[in-house]
């Protein structure tokens, strides 16, 4: 699987910006080669859509007038954890977000130097530099988003800078676009092409993905795409992932809270579930309104159990509903009452005889190794059809490490188990972006190949 690393509640900080080194990484593919960052001006990008099509370097980029903006990246599936139907994808607590300084460009200064945008274009459409595997169809895995033309034109950067370093690879160095208080996915790492288009990106986590949907229903361009992320605020601490003791006494909670566009204008604290709130104050330097804004909250916390919440509101008056709304893929999630900051008061005796509590760090999902396995003869022929007879071959795309594969796209099979049945209807229908192999493999090689997935991965 690629990347996907969340911050941990207890990493954040107090002032409004976030580390770097803390910051969270959502890759939907590889990343690129770290060559690409050996000489970053060298970086060519192409411009298109514009009176005059061409390219131009990341040096000579530098030469336009230089912006800076704080803004929050919030994958759009932070908070999917808390939705009760399980949705797919990276079970994200708080930790998908941070807010970072973005030196750049704006996307308009760029366009209006290759003579201004050709007629009726209406979006700002981005491509991610990640090579993609041969055999698979480029429009089910590139990166490639599309915002409205407005928004790309006046408020978006290519950016080079996060907080004072070079743009970090992992961040999408040497170039990314910053489109600001729209949902991370939009936010275009290695961008090595900008276009003005006349209809949205083809690519599908375009057309379908990221779309706001309804349980059960597929993502099309009917439905809403994740563009501005809406009022949302969690408490980070003290005492988050058990980092630090909470003793009895005076205590300040703290945490931060963000509304893509608006800006934040008060945050209230509950400890009964919503009864009674109480204003929290607002601390530090106001970055604008797509920063996100810390809060503090001071209080005497007496031995117990606590359940902090906290609730936002913004600028134009939009207020953190207590749930959020349930949708296929857990997008968007900004309910109060689910992020909850839960809290043991406790002497430093009763601490110390309990047994250590495990804390979990920032999840990299990885291969695991297997087991030494023995395979039936049908599971033996299963795994020759495996490496070699479908086209493309299954490692390609999946992870299996009885076979020696190390594809990032489709699931893991070490991770996944799948059963022989599960295996044998997905091979002869076809799942998700997976073509179905009925044409190419008979019944018999689809038995066998499920017969191989289900031995591989039982140990
Ligand atoms: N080229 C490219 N850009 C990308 C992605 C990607 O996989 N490839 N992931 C997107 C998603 S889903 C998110 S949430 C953000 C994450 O940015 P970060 O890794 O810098 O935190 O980048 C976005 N831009
Ligand atoms: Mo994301």
């Amino acid at each position: 699987m690629p990347w996907a690393l969340e911050t941990k509640r207890s990493a954040f900080g107090i002032a409004p910006v976030t580390p770097s080194s803390a910051f969270f990484v959502r890759n939907n593919l590889p990343a690129p080669n770290e060559s690409i960052v050996a000489n970053r001006d060298d970086w060519r990008f192409e411009v298109a859509g514009t009176k005059q099509n061409g390219s131009m370097t990341l040096g000579e980029l530098k030469a336009l007038p230089i912006h800076i903006v704080a803004t929050v990246l919030q994958c759009s599936g932070n908070g999917r954890a808390y939705f009760s139907h399980h949705p797919s994808g990276s079970p994200w607590a708080t930790g998908a977000a941070g807010c970072g300084l973005w030196t750049g460009v704006r996307v308009g200064d760029v366009i209006d130097k290759f003579g201004g945008s050709a007629d009726n274009k209406l979006f700002l459409t981005a491509t991610g530099a990640e090579s993609l595997p041969e055999g698979v169809d480029p429009n089910s895995l590139v990166v490639e988003r599309s915002v409205p033309v407005e928004k790309g034109l006046e408020d978006s950067l290519l950016v080079w800078e996060m907080n004072g370093e070079p743009l970090p690879l992992i961040h999408g160095g040497p170039l990314r676009l910053i489109v600001p208080g729209y949902f991370g996915v939009n936010n275009v790492k290695w961008v090595k092409r900008i276009a003005l288009t006349v209809e949205e990106s083809g690519a599908s986590i375009q057309r379908s993905g990221y779309r706001f949907r309804d349980i059960g229903e597929s993502g099309s361009p009917a439905h809403p795409s994740m563009y501005r992320m809406p009022v949302k605020s969690w408490i980070n601490g003290p005492g988050a992932d058990d980092s630090e003791p909470v003793n009895p006494g005076q205590h300040t909670l703290y945490g931060v809270a963000f509304s893509g566009e608006h800006g934040i204008k008060k945050v209230e604290i509950s400890a009964d579930g919503g009864k009674s709130w109480f204003e929290a104050q607002l601390v530090g330097p106001d970055l604008g309104p797509n920063a996100w804004r810390s809060f503090v909250y001071a209080t005497e916390l007496k031995l117990g159990t606590y359940r902090f919440v906290s609730r936002a509101t913004d600028n134009t008056g939009e207020t953190q509903p207590r749930e959020a709304t349930p949708n296929e893929r857990g997008y968007a999630h900004n309910g109060w009452y689910d992020p909850a900051l839960e809290l043991k008061v406790i002497t430093k005796q009763s601490r110390e005889s309990k047994p250590e509590l495990a804390t979990s760090s920032a999840t990299a999902l990885a291969a695991i190794p297997p087991a030494a396995i023995s395979l039936s003869p049908l599971a033996a022929r299963g795994k020759d059809i495996f490496i070699g007879k479908a086209a493309p071959s299954c490692g390609v795309c999946h992870t299996l490490a009885d076979a020696g594969s190390a594809g990032i796209i489709g699931p893991n099979f070490n991770q996944l188990k799948p059963s022989a049945d599960q295996v044998f209807s997905a091979v002869s229908q076809g799942v998700g972006v997976m073509p179905s192999y009925s044409k190419q493999l008979t019944q018999d090689e689809m038995r066998a190949l499920a017969a191989y997935l289900a031995e591989a991965t039982s140990g």
